[in-house]
């Protein structure tokens, strides 16, 4: 190898770690100090420090070969008026309570094509049983965990950790023992069930599974989210706790994560950077969607606060503060340094420099939490229409899906054929907490829609519809 195309090859890794530079520039000094140049030993020192920095960078990669949203029956398609009628007929709201669910539903930005489970669809509702909880969980999970097996032609046997989450539904066994039962994964696969940690779960589950793979050697990870309805419901008359009954529609993603090698060819994905941030150590941010009974004492449900919205634009400011570091340009992270600093220390009433993301990202994946959420991340961002859309296009015809929502978000992306080799995708997750979770991925390859097997394929060139 010759000098300058090793330089070159330090050139082209901006990003290489500082040790293996120094180790490099030390070689390079022996290099040209020693008399023989052609000695054989340092050749060795050489070839050996660069490519043990070529494998350590490799190592750290994750890929995520593939994944599959769950698209229901249609028969769990469930109109506006369809629920509606279902509210009025259930016998357990008050006419103000239909009148108010009525309204958030006119505005929530869905069409008429969302799901329910079939068994809360009946009239006189069935009962909320166990069994109907798990028929309806298993029903999407496995439906999700079919299809990607069959998009990745994975064996099971080959699944070496298997991470599910749910938020509000976790039985006993929990639901990864589900998995395993159901697919008689190996004994030794490593089992996960994250419960209770909202809608920006399905991220740290991509987390847990991250950290996973840099300690158990070339594996292949199972991520499954998704959320149950039947559990959710709420069967009361407080306004607070009356939103997400109308906002949640049925979901699910599996996920195949893997860090061997040879994935790197078949895979879409790899990932790049995860920001997790949590703001629950203050009251108003822990408080501003939870879980507990109403007023009657007796009625359970999840509610929403008033500082919902304030909660969450805390959770971003600091994420993103985080990422900007990362994906940022120089430019970019100067002129905030500098308007952070003449705020803080000249002109108060100045406005902080709100980065510019779009230079960063190609595409923007954002939970579809509901309309107000979506409407108020275009204006911070200054999102254009088309970079909001896959956001949009998922809230309205899937609904809520809480943690599964980026994921069909990105598969409408692909489905569209945005997907270019290079892409840079941010998948952005708001949940209770408060926390929000971001993961950015870079496309490996350009993702051919007509090969795909996609929740969006058949009915794709209905959109973008004006919602
Ligand atoms: C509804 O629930 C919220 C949150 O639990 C509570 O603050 C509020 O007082 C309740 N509303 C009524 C009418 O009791
Ligand atoms: C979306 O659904 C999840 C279900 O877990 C819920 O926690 C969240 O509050 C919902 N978002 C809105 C805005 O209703
Ligand atoms: C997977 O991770 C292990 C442990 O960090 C590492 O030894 C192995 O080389 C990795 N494989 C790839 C190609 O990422
Ligand atoms: C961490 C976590 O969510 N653990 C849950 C796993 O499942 C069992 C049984 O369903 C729950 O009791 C745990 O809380
Ligand atoms: C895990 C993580 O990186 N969270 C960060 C989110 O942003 C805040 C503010 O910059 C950091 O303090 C957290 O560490």
């Amino acid at each position: 190898m010759s000098m300058s195309s090793m330089l070159f090859f330090f050139l082209a890794q901006p990003k290489s770690s500082f040790l293996s530079i120094v180790t490099a520039f030390l070689n390079i000094e022996i290099f040209f100090k020693s008399n023989h140049i052609f000695s054989p030993f340092l050749w060795c020192c050489l070839i050996a420090s660069i490519s043990t920095f070529y494998l350590k960078k490799r190592s750290k990669k994750v890929y995520l070969v593939d994944f599959a949203c769950h698209k229901p029956l249609p028969s769990s398609i469930c109109s506006k008026e369809l629920f509606i009628h279902y509210l009025i007929n259930s016998g357990v709201f008050k006419d103000e309570s239909i009148n108010f669910q009525r309204k958030i539903i006119d505005r929530s930005g869905f069409s008429d094509k969302t799901y329910l489970p079939e068994d809360s669809l009946k009239i006189p509702p069935i009962i909320c049983t166990l069994n109907a909880e798990k028929k309806e969980t298993e029903s999407v999970i496995y439906a999700a965990i079919d299809e990607l097996l069959l998009k990745t032609k994975m064996k099971v046997e080959d699944i070496d950790i298997l991470i599910t989450n749910c938020c509000i539904f976790s039985p006993s066994p929990s639901l990864s023992a589900m998995i395993v039962n159901h697919y008689k994964l190996k004994d030794q696969v490593l089992c996960y069930n994250l419960s209770g940690m909202g809608c920006s779960a399905g991220l740290i589950a991509i987390d847990l599974a991250k950290h996973l793979l840099e300690v158990h050697q070339n594996s292949y990870a199972l991520v499954v989210s998704t959320e149950n309805l039947n559990s959710g419901g709420y069967k009361g008359n407080n306004k607070s706790m009356l939103i997400t009954n109308c906002l949640f529609r049925l979901g699910g993603a599996a996920i195949l994560l893997s860090n061997i090698s040879s994935d790197s060819r078949r895979s879409k994905y790899h990932l790049k950077h995860m920001v997790r941030t949590h703001t629950g150590s203050q009251d108003s941010c822990y408080n501003s969607v939870i879980q507990k009974e109403d007023e009657t004492n007796k009625i359970r449900g999840i509610a929403l606060s008033k500082d919902l919205m304030s909660s969450a634009g805390l959770a971003l400011k600091e994420n993103i503060t985080t990422l900007g570091k990362y994906v940022l340009p120089l430019s970019q992270q100067l002129k905030f340094a500098s308007s952070f600093v003449v705020k803080k220390y000249f002109n108060k009433n100045m406005k902080v420099y709100t980065p510019d993301f779009k230079l960063c990202f190609e595409h923007f994946c954002i939970h579809t939490g509901g309309k107000a959420v979506q409407d108020e991340m275009q204006k911070v961002l200054g999102l254009s229409d088309w970079q909001i859309e896959p956001s949009r296009m998922t809230l309205y015809r899937f609904g809520n899906t809480s943690s599964s929502s980026v994921w069909y978000a990105l598969a409408y992306c692909e489905a569209k054929g945005r997907i270019r080799k290079g892409d840079r995708i941010w998948q952005l997750a708001f949940g209770s907490g408060f926390k929000c979770n971001t993961a950015v991925w870079c496309a490996l390859r350009n993702v051919v829609p007509i090969e795909e097997i996609n929740p969006w394929s058949d009915e794709v060139h209905e959109f973008p519809v004006d919602v």
